[in-house]
Order: structure tokens, then sequence, then C-alpha cells
């Protein structure tokens, strides 16, 4: 067994790291206040080639495994989680279900610019009433001729309504199967399209330096080719994108534990109270402890689901358990750093109070803690 990652990888971590350090730390705090997406810093994420990160070459990727992206999301979201989540979801689902289910001539005609970062693509699964319930999505396409006519909503997309916003994949009832369950197919949607339109959501507790979109479809009309991969396919493409993403929100989990403990650990060192640095009181440095133990699971259980998605097997229930345990290590880890920095941990000018907002997007989006263990339940048989 070996446990060590690559050159490329280390190598990958470290400038990610700089990176985030740079250019991303001295905004962040910012850019949350002030509740805006910052086209300045997805530029620089795009030109370090945090896009496509997983997609070959050909089309525009940078041709990495997995387990790479996960890293680099990683340290984006050990210093913030707007910028964690832009990366995520703008590889995991935007990018890929193109890249998992499109055909030659989608793949040549999106990923570039999406790889690139020049465009970004949303990812249309939830509705107002289907959050957990995913398959009960209530917009609708219908054969016209050669097009399909889409009429519907969906809420809480990123990515979607930026400038460089340049579409979404949207889940439709597409008709009704053979055993009376709604048939559900994924069509790709351009922005511009007539009858299409996103609108940005504001007032979020937690990553609010990223983009969140209601997206509405009235009579909109869109070319039969749009289609992503069979009809009649669409539940099954959201929720392997999904098995992928999770990964990622694993990953966000992870570094947000992470940057929380750092944070932590610096401050107790360095506050005293009662003659010595606070650190030094058990009850503290026992936290601190359980805090390095949690995201040392937290990191092996990740990165054996990556190493499984890597080569090739399967990794469904594995992504749920990532996902679910790195959510509550960062919850804990952001909990217990908050507590550690006392009073000042409950004022905007310590990122902690940042981390602790943010953090709790990861036990409710791509699958609440609730339907991570439901997930986990059927695969080990349980229901
Ligand atoms: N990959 C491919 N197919 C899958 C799958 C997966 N990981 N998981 C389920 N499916 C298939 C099933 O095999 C089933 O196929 P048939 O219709 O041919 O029988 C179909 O999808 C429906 O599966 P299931 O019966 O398990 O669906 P449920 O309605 O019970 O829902 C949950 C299952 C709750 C797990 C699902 O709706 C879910 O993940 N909800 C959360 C959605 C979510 O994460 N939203 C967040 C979006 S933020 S980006």
């Amino acid at each position: 067994m070996d446990f060590s990652l690559s050159m490329e990888q280390e190598i990958l971590r470290n400038s990610v790291r700089q990176f985030a350090e740079n250019e991303i730390r001295p905004v962040a705090r910012e850019l949350d206040e002030k509740e805006v997406f910052s086209y300045e810093t997805m530029a620089k994420m795009a030109e370090i080639g945090l896009f496509g990160m997983f997609v070959p070459e050909k089309y525009g990727g940078q041709g990495m495994d997995y387990l790479s992206y996960i890293i680099a999301t990683e340290e984006i979201a050990r210093v913030d989680g707007s910028h964690a989540a832009t990366v995520a979801a703008g590889n995991s689902l935007g990018i890929g279900p193109i890249y998992y289910f499109g055909d030659e001539e989608q793949k040549r005609k999106y990923l570039p610019k999406l790889c690139s970062g020049e465009a970004l693509w949303g990812f249309g699964l939830t509705e107002p009433n289907a959050g957990s319930d995913a398959s009960n999505s209530k917009t609708t396409a219908v054969k016209e001729g050669d097009d399909w006519v889409i009429n519907g909503s969906k809420i809480f997309i990123t990515n979607a309504s930026t400038r460089i916003s340049a579409g979404v994949t949207a889940l439709c009832r597409t008709g009704t199967r053979d055993d009376g369950r709604p048939e559900l197919s994924c069509i790709l949607i351009e922005t511009g399209t007539p009858g299409y339109e996103a609108r940005e959501m504001h007032g979020k507790m937690m990553w609010r330096a990223s983009n969140t979109s209601e997206l509405y479809f009235e009579d909109c009309r869109v070319p039969a080719e749009n289609m992503l991969g069979p009809r009649g396919h669409g539940f099954y493409q959201m929720m392997q994108t999904l098995d992928g993403g999770r990964l990622s929100i694993g990953a966000m989990g992870l570094g947000g534990a992470q940057g929380c403990y750092e944070m932590a650990l610096k401050y107790s060192k360095e506050r005293v109270q009662f003659g010595k640095p606070i650190a030094n009181f058990q009850v503290n440095a026992f936290k601190l402890a359980d805090m390095a133990m949690e995201i040392e699971c937290a990191r092996l259980l990740l990165y054996k689901a990556c190493w499984l998605r890597d080569n090739d097997k399967p990794f469904s229930k594995e992504a749920a358990m990532a996902k679910l345990h790195c959510s509550e290590v960062m919850y804990r880890c952001a909990n217990h750093a908050v507590q550690l920095h006392g009073g000042y941990g409950l004022m905007k000018e310590y990122d902690v109070e940042r981390f602790y907002r943010d953090q709790k997007l990861l036990e409710i989006g791509e699958g609440t803690s609730e339907v991570q263990r439901l997930v986990i339940s059927r695969l080990i048989g349980a229901v």
C-alpha cells in the first residue's frame, strides 16, 4: 500500500496553495461581505488551469486524474469556500455531464471554453419542489417538430447567472416510462435562448461570493440535438454526476476543516490567558488533537474514494461516505475553531466566522447528510 502522492500531485498542491494564499485570501472576506462574484479571481483561477482538470487535453482540459482535481479543490477550500464552490461546480457539475455523456459534437462545441474557464455552465437539477426528491422534477420538455419546448423552473443553481455563464444542463420530463414513472432527460440550454432566464439569488448565509441562480423556462425552444445522451437517461446522468460531485464537496469539507484547524492552532498558541497560551490548557489541546485526527481520517477516506474512481472501480458508496464524513468533520472543526477564538471568532475580521457559515452548505448541497445516509444504507443492503 502506497500512501504517497505523485510528484505532480505534490507540485499541484503547493502551487494551488500558494495561489490561494496570494490571490484569494486577501480578497475573500470583502467579497463575502459584499456578496459579489469576482470575475478577476475567476480569470486568475482559469489562468492557472483550475477548470477542466480531469478532461483530456483534446477537449481543452488539463488531462489530470480525479485525485489531482480534488487536491486542488481542497487547497482552494482551505482558504475560501466561495471560490472552491465556483471551481467544484464548474468542473464536476458544469463540465462533468457534457464530458461524460455528450456526443463528440457537443464536447467539441462546449468543452474548450468551459475548460479554459472563459465560460461557466450550470447543473439544472433542483427545483422549488424537487430537492432531495430529485426525480420529482416538474420541468417539462415537449417535442414539437425538430425542437424541444421547455417549461418550468430550477433553483439554487451554481454558476448559472454570471456574465460568462454559457448555459445549463436541465433535467426535464420528456414523457412517461412503460412502468408509469416519468421519463427524465437532460437537455443543454444555452444562455440567450429566448424563453430562458437566469436570475441571481441574493441573501445567502454562506458561499456569498459564489454565483447562485433561479432559472426560468417559458416556451423555451431548443433544437433536438441539444438532448444529452439517450432520451430517458437524464436521472441516471444526474446521479452519476453527483457521485463525482460529492467527492468535490468532500474536498471542500476537508480543505475547510484544514483551514479551521490551522487558524485555531495558530490563534491558540498566540492567545494568552491566565498567564499562558490557551493551547497549553489540556481542554484546548485536546480539541486541537481531535481536529488533527479527524482531518487525517477524512483525508484517507476521501482519497480512497478518489482512488476507486481513478481506477474505474465502483465508488458511489465511498463518495457518499466521504461527502458525509468530510462535511461533518468540517462542522466539528469550524465549531472548535470559533470556540477557541472566543469572542473574536464571532467577528467578521476573523476568517473562522466565514468558515463557520460556509460549512453549513456542505451538509445540504449535492445531497443532504440524510440523503447520503440513505444512499449508504441502500448500498450496504440495510434497506
Ligand atoms: N448512478 C446511476 N443511476 C442511479 C444512481 C447512480 N448513482 N442512483 C440511482 N440511480 C438510478 C436507479 O438505478 C434507478 O433506476 P430505475 O429508474 O431504472 O430503476 C433511478 O436512478 C432512480 O433511483 P432511486 O429509485 O434510488 O431514486 P429515488 O427517487 O429513491 O431517489 C435519491 C434516490 C434520494 C438518492 C436521489 O433522489 C438523490 O440523490 N437525491 C438528492 C439529490 C441531490 O443530491 N440534490 C442536490 C443537487 S445540488 S447540485
